[in-house]
């Protein structure tokens, strides 16, 4: 309590209402990704990981059903503050029938809306176009094949109704992310016709009016993913105009660019031609590797940037990393918890006297004030916030996840 008190006071000497902030951050939603439980595996029985991305690592215990991630999510959620969203894949539905996923259901899904309800959750969700016999030549809206790419067009049609039930069941918009893996292993003789069936397969989706206050779509870009090196059909250009013609949303994902590219530069230019935007937070190493969230330079940029475009109702924030050679219920909170960290710091910044400082041209006050803020009890702040969320404070959450390893998880064998 006292250094708390102390550390209000020394950032309210720099013009900052900390209680204003913690608020901001209370009402912050983040949409913690399920498929970090277990290795992107979902529970069809289906085909291993495709699609271009990996998981690496064999951690032991990972969730190998719907009884052992929703166990999981609720250890994780009680080391982490505040009430967030859940990010659901379609291959995480829960049932005995056997449906393809171009019949999927709100049905489906009951389970996960029940648990969501009874824990005052939101839930966000994304159709499943890799993993999939019909994605085994890492084509899907783009195939060349018209009935290959019906059944894809069909599951993201399911994807957007379960998606717009989740929002009606539990009153809060929820976001139906499409990325698909569509491109080629070496240079293309044809870079056109795939992204015009990719546009034409987008418009079909999208054709059907679903209610927007429940539902959002989002569509998400890439570089280029395992064994497509070459060419992306969903780059980035091609998404963020056809985001723009059809007023849906773009999701940046910041380990879908080149190396020095970064999506803090990105957030203010898409937030002065979009109402919204949407981002999957993670961290590449070297290559879209989804290494768990950091507090990191680049996340507090982002956080920052989002802030101080006074866009934080604007921005869905998820997470996506998949890190399985780590504790997997560690990688989420440490994940959950570097991005509410980052938020916070931006939070405690007093943006409207650096930008101040930038448009005299103080740039040696600018710089030196910037560098000092960096000292700053952010960590009082950050304790201070977890107390008031009954969560551990600094590092006494890892002790319970140990203890969940050793009683829980170790007999998952
Ligand atoms: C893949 C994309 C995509 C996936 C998830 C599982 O490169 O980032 O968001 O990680 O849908
Ligand atoms: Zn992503």
């Amino acid at each position: 309590m006292a250094r708390f008190e102390s550390a209000k006071e020394l950032y309210q000497g720099i013009g900052v209402d900390v209680d204003a902030a913690l608020k901001k951050l209370s009402d912050v939603k983040i949409s913690l990704h399920c498929w970090q439980g277990d290795d992107v595996t979902g529970f069809e029985n289906a085909a291993a990981l495709s699609g271009g991305i990996a998981a690496t690592g064999n951690y032991p215990g990972k969730a190998r059903n719907p009884e052992e991630l929703m166990a999981d999510i609720d250890k994780a959620f009680s080391l982490i503050p505040g009430k967030h969203k859940i990010n659901l894949h379609a291959c995480y539905a829960i049932t005995d029938e056997k449906v393809d996923r171009d019949q999927l259901e709100p049905k489906h899904f009951e389970k996960w809306v029940e648990f969501a309800k009874q824990r005052g959750l939101g839930l966000d969700f994304n159709p499943t176009l890799f993993s999939h016999p019909k994605a085994a030549e890492g084509l899907t809206l783009s195939h060349p094949n018209r009935e290959i790419r019906k059944f894809w067009i069909d599951h993201c049609k399911a994807s957007r109704r379960i998606a717009e039930y989740f929002g009606k069941q539990l009153g809060t918009v929820c976001l139906n992310n499409i990325w698909i893996p569509d491109g080629y292993k070496d240079i293309p003789a044809d870079r056109l016709s795939p992204r015009k069936r990719l546009k034409e397969s987008l418009d079909e989706i999208f054709a059907e009016k679903l209610d927007a206050t429940y539902l959002a779509d989002s569509v998400e870009s890439k570089v280029f993913g395992i064994g497509l090196e070459s060419y992306t059909v969903g780059s980035h250009e091609f998404y963020l105009n056809y985001a723009a013609k059809n007023n849906v949303l773009c999701l940046l994902d910041n380990g879908h660019y080149h190396p020095t590219e970064v999506v803090s530069d990105k957030i203010p230019s898409m937030l002065l031609f979009a109402d919204r935007l949407a981002l999957h937070v993670t961290r590449a190493v070297r290559w879209d590797s989804d290494h768990v969230v950091l507090f990191d330079d680049e996340t507090k940029e982002i956080a920052k940037e989002i802030v101080r475009c006074e866009a934080l109702d604007r921005v869905l924030i998820g997470l996506d990393f998949f890190d399985a050679s780590i504790n997997r219920i560690s990688a989420w909170v440490i994940g959950m918890r570097n991005m509410q960290k980052a938020l916070l710091s931006a939070l405690l910044t007093p943006h409207k006297k650096l930008a101040e400082l930038q448009r005299e041209g103080s740039f040696s006050e600018l710089m030196a004030l910037q560098e000092e803020l960096k000292l700053y009890p952010l960590g009082d702040v950050w304790n201070h916030f977890c107390e008031l969320n009954d969560v551990p404070i600094m590092q006494n959450w890892i002790l319970a996840v140990q203890e969940y390893e050793k009683n829980v998880l170790s007999h998952r064998r």
